[in-house]
C-alpha cells in the first residue's frame, strides 16, 4: 500500500481575529485578576483550548445560575442574547465581552433595522449559540431558516420591511443559495451591506476550494462543535475529496491515508496552529515525506482588546 508522499498545507488555515481576541481577553483576565474566571460557554469551540484555559483557572458555564455574586464572568466569541447580557448586569459581574466584533456588528444592525419597524429572516443553525444571541437581539420578529426547504414555511407577520442576516460561519455556497430563494420569496427584502459571512470563514473556505484541487484526502483539525471546521470538511466532499475532521493528532487513523499520495491539511477558525503542526508530525511518522504551504491570501485584520484589559 501507498505511503503518504507530500503534506500541502492550506492558506490561511485556523485561528481567526475574532478568536485570537476571544482567548487573549480570558488569558489576560486570569493575569490580571486571578483564577477563577467564568466564561459563559465555550470562549470558541475547541477542545485544546478550552482544556487549556481549564488548567489556568477558567471555569466554563452554560448557565449564569452557576456564577456566584462577584465574579468575573466572560461571554464566548459567539456572543449573547439581550437576556444574558441583562441577566449578567442584574447580578453584577464584573463582565468582559469577547463576541467577536463581526458578530457584534450584525447584532447592532439587527437592532438598528428593528427600531424602524423590520422584521428579519436570519439564516442559520439551529440551537447554535450565535444563532442563538443574534435571534435574542429581539424578543420577537425575527425568523430562523436552515435550508432552501425552510424559506416556504417562514411566516414574517408583514412582507414590506424585511431583511435577512446570516450566521457568520455558514457555507458562502448553501448561504447564497438560501439567500436566492429568500429573495424569490421576497423579492424586496433588504440585504447586508457586506454580507455577514465574515472574511475569515471566506478565506478558509476559498482555500479549502483550492486545495482541493491538489490532493486525494483531506483533513480538518477541529472539534465536533466547530460549525467552520464542519464546513470545511464538508466543502471537500462537496467538491468530490474524501475528508475527515480530528480534534487531537491522536484521532488519525493511518488507514485513511492508505493510497494517498497528497494529503491536504486545514484547520477551522477555533483550532491552534500547534494541533496542525502535531498532525503534521503524525502524517509525517506515517511516511510523509515533504510539506508544501499552498499560496493564499495573507490575514492582517486584528481586533483590539476591551477596555481594561489592555496592557
Ligand atoms: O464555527 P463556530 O461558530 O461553531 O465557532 P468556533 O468557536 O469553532 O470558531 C470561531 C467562530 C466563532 C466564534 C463564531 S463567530
Ligand atoms: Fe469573528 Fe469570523 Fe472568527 Fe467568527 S469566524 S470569530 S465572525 S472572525
Amino acid at each position: 500500500m501507498t505511503a503518504p508522499g507530500e503534506i500541502l498545507l492550506a492558506e490561511p488555515r485556523g485561528f481567526c481575529a475574532g478568536v485570537d481576541r476571544a482567548i487573549d481577553i480570558v488569558e489576560r483576565a486570569l493575569e490580571k485578576f486571578g483564577a477563577p474566571i467564568y466564561v459563559r460557554h465555550e470562549i470558541v469551540h475547541n477542545t485544546f483550548v478550552v482544556n487549556d484555559l481549564k488548567s489556568k483557572g477558567a471555569i466554563f458555564i452554560e448557565d449564569l445560575a452557576e456564577v456566584p455574586p462577584g465574579a468575573t464572568l466572560v461571554f464566548s466569541a459567539h456572543g449573547v442574547s439581550k437576556a444574558v447580557q441583562q441577566e449578567a448586569q442584574q447580578r453584577g459581574f464584573h463582565v468582559f465581552d469577547a463576541t467577536c466584533p463581526l458578530v457584534s456588528k450584525v447584532h447592532i444592525e439587527v437592532a438598528k433595522l428593528a427600531k424602524e419597524g423590520y422584521e428579519f429572516i436570519m439564516i442559520g443553525h439551529k440551537g447554535h449559540p450565535e444563532v442563538e444571541g443574534t435571534m435574542g437581539q429581539l424578543d420577537h420578529g425575527i425568523h430562523l431558516v436552515e435550508d432552501v426547504a425552510d424559506v416556504a414555511y417562514v411566516q414574517p407577520s408583514q412582507t414590506e420591511r424585511l431583511a435577512v442576516v446570516t450566521q457568520t460561519t455558514l457555507s458562502v455556497d448553501d448561504a447564497a443559495a438560501i439567500t436566492r430563494a429568500v429573495k424569490e420569496r421576497f423579492p424586496s427584502i433588504r440585504e447586508p451591506k457586506q454580507q455577514d459571512i465574515c472574511y475569515a470563514t471566506q478565506n478558509r473556505q476559498d482555500a479549502v476550494k483550492m486545495l482541493a484541487r491538489e490532493v486525494d484526502v483531506v483533513i480538518v483539525v477541529g472539534s465536533p462543535t466547530s460549525s467552520n471546521s464542519n464546513r470545511l470538511a464538508e466543502l471537500a466532499r462537496k467538491l468530490g475529496v474524501t475528508s475527515y475532521m480530528v480534534d487531537s493528532p491522536q484521532e488519525l487513523k493511518a488507514e485513511w491515508l492508505e493510497g494517498r499520495s497528497r494529503v491536504g491539511l486545514t484547520a477551522g477558525a477555533s483550532a491552534p496552529e500547534v494541533l496542525v503542526q502535531e498532525v503534521v508530525a503524525r502524517i509525517k511518522a506515517l511516511g510523509a515525506v515533504s510539506v508544501r504551504k499552498m499560496d493564499g491570501i495573507v490575514e492582517t485584520v486584528k481586533f483590539p482588546l476591551p477596555k481594561g484589559l489592555k496592557l
